[in-house]
């Protein structure tokens, strides 16, 4: 499957939570690239794209919102709420981000830097 949500585990004690992410341990390629998306209006849809090669961890380190994914041959809609879950999203997936809530800030670790020509805009080329 090239889509799978991830559990993290959380190192808790009486002064709170702390998660650790470590490429090509918990996260299962190297991190090249690190982004996150924020102030995100509520009615808005970003991604509507695919990647030729990239994969992707996205997390809400706070707040929440709505990925959809689609592979052609399974679609699915996750909702991240959570700091603990994390979905890895691979190459030839289609994603969708919707449904932010106004505090969401979406963590985005990725497994190459940036190339616009990764991009797959057209849901048909996937
Ligand atoms: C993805 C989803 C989850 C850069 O210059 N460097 C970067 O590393 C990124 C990610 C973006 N940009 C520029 C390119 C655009 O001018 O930032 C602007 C907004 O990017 P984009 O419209 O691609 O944003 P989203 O939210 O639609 O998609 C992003 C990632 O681009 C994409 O890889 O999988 O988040």
């Amino acid at each position: 499957m090239n889509f799978k949500l991830l559990d993290f585990q959380i190192f808790g004690d009486e002064r709170g939570s702390l998660i650790s992410l470590e490429g090509n341990k918990n996260i299962p390629f190297e991190i090249k690239r690190v982004y996150y998306i924020y102030d995100t209006k509520n009615d808005v849809v970003r991604g509507k794209h695919a990647h030729k090669n990239f994969q992707q961890i996205l997390i809400a380190v706070s707040g929440s919102c709505k990925i959809l994914v689609d592979n052609k041959k399974d679609k699915k809609i996750y909702e991240l709420d959570n700091p603990s879950k994390g979905l890895l999203i691979k190459n030839n997936v289609w994603r969708e981000m919707f449904d932010f809530s106004s505090d969401c800030v979406l963590m985005v670790l990725a497994s190459d830097n940036y190339d616009k020509d990764d991009y797959i805009y057209e849901y048909g080329e996937l």
